[in-house]
């Protein structure tokens, strides 16, 4: 009897799945993959349900003789184990991943002459209001506010990319690539103190109040679903900080940051350029414990800042305030550096985890640039955050746009540089 292979990616059953199995029952004998959690990630198809639970929930459809997991998204070890004759997948290769992982499965079938049979995918109300449930699930509060901490747990390292406006949350949200055989995207968002102010025009110094930056996070959770991690500058007063935490916690948002710092707040990328003055540790110390006292839910994350490479005062006061900061109950500690070189960053989080092989650790290399993820992942770092780069592009590209219809008095020559409105307008959802 032949042999059929089909991959689901899904936490649902729908009618459209069902036509799938039953098409592929008709070739002969059924074995369905079900991807793995960490691949799903990857794959922008965050899972709420566990791998053994979707393995079981395919268990329960009559006619599938095997069930099984499929550990990458590129088909490559699992054909290369079962042959099959013929492997069945649904029609909608709608984006370039899909279309990678098309190519991947034909060129893998062609190595001993299998086929892929395409099934046109159902649409029908039923069937698009369940894919859009299972997407809106995702957005709800309480399941994007844990979804961090699931992260944190399944990934080497949680790519973090800065988004200041419901349109770059789209970006982060829906920005995929594939490459070498892979699928790859951004896994959270980073709620940025600079560029929120920058993009309103104003200096770093904590100028933007709550309400205001409150209404940017509430502007992207409304069209993505990613987690988020808030730059919360240094929390403001302890009486202050507490409300943030509930306000955030209650969003959605997954994580705040604060940093030690005291009194007028410059951005660290200044180091001691200009005057700024980093917290007494036992007073910071207090503010996060505050913030853990009223914090509802168990899976809010307070990451505590550490500026003491930025202010030059050196390895030691970093570890020393880590220790501190942990104890007061931090959920991470992110360690910040405006050197070039990762040296100091390397240096710090290999000395932190002789002593803490637990509490995550979060970088932002924006100055030491050339260091990349796996490096930062075998230093021991849990978090990398992106802190400023979609914002650093677009304003030359906007600035480059204004100068060109400035000289030539006219929109033309600057065409060519912009998206098309047609593609614009794709990329915003309709209800
Ligand atoms: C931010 O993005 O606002 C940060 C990181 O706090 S940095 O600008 O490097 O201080
Ligand atoms: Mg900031």
């Amino acid at each position: 009897m032949p042999t059929v292979y089909a991959c689901f990616c899904t936490d649902i059953i729908h009618e459209g799945h069902l036509n799938i199995i039953r098409e592929a029952q008709k070739l002969g004998e059924l074995t369905i993959g079900v991807l793995c959690d960490a691949e799903m990630i990857r794959y922008n198809r965050f899972p709420t349900l566990s791998t053994s639970e979707r393995m079981d929930m395919i268990r329960k459809i009559p006619g599938v003789t095997r069930v099984m997991v499929q550990d990458t998204i590129m088909y490559d070890s699992v054909v290369r184990t079962l042959k099959p004759d013929y492997i069945v997948h649904g029609d909608n290769w709608d984006d370039a991943a899909m279309k990678e992982i098309r190519a991947n499965i034909i060129s893998l079938l062609n190595e001993y002459g299998g086929q892929l049979v395409e099934i046109p995918y159902t649409h029908n109300e039923s069937v698009e209001k369940l894919d859009r449930q299972m997407k809106e699930k995702l957005a709800m509060p309480e399941f994007r506010r844990g979804r961090l901490h699931k992260l944190l747990k399944l990934l080497p390292i949680v790519k973090t990319i800065e988004v200041h406006s419901g349109l770059t949350g789209l970006l982060a949200e829906k920005t995929i690539v594939a490459k070498d055989g892979a699928i790859d995207q951004f896994d959270a968002m980073w709620i940025s103190s600079l560029c929120d102010s920058t993009e309103k025009g104003k200096p770093d110094i904590e100028l933007v109040d709550m309400t205001s930056r409150f209404r940017t996070v509430n502007d992207i959770l409304e069209v993505t679903t990613k987690p988020i991690i808030f730059d919360g500058d240094t929390g403001g007063l302890t009486e202050h900080f507490t409300y943030t935490v509930r306000s955030l916690e209650r969003m959605g948002v997954s994580a705040i940051i604060i940093e030690d710092k005291t009194g007028l707040k410059k951005n660290s990328l200044f180091g001691t350029e200009v005057e700024q003055t980093q917290d007494d540790p036992e007073h910071f110390a207090e503010k996060i414990r505050a913030g853990k006292k009223a914090q509802l839910s168990d899976d809010f994350m307070i990451i505590a800042r550490i500026e003491s490479l930025i202010l030059s005062r050196g390895q030691e006061d970093a570890l020393k305030r880590a220790r501190i900061y942990v104890e007061a109950g931090a959920d991470g500690i992110m360690i910040h550096s405006r050197q070039k070189t990762p040296d100091e960053i390397i240096s710090f989080c290999k000395a932190f985890r002789k002593e803490d092989q637990t509490t995550p650790l979060v970088v932002v290399p924006s100055t030491y640039n050339t260091i990349t993820e796996d490096e930062l992942a075998a230093c021991g770092i849990n978090i990398v955050i992106y802190a400023n780069q979609l914002l650093r592009a677009a304003f030359p590209a906007m600035e480059h746009t204004a100068k060109s219809i400035l000289e030539n008095h006219r929109a033309y020559e600057a065409d060519h540089d912009l998206m098309s409105i047609r593609q614009i307008i794709t990329l915003i959802d309709e209800l």
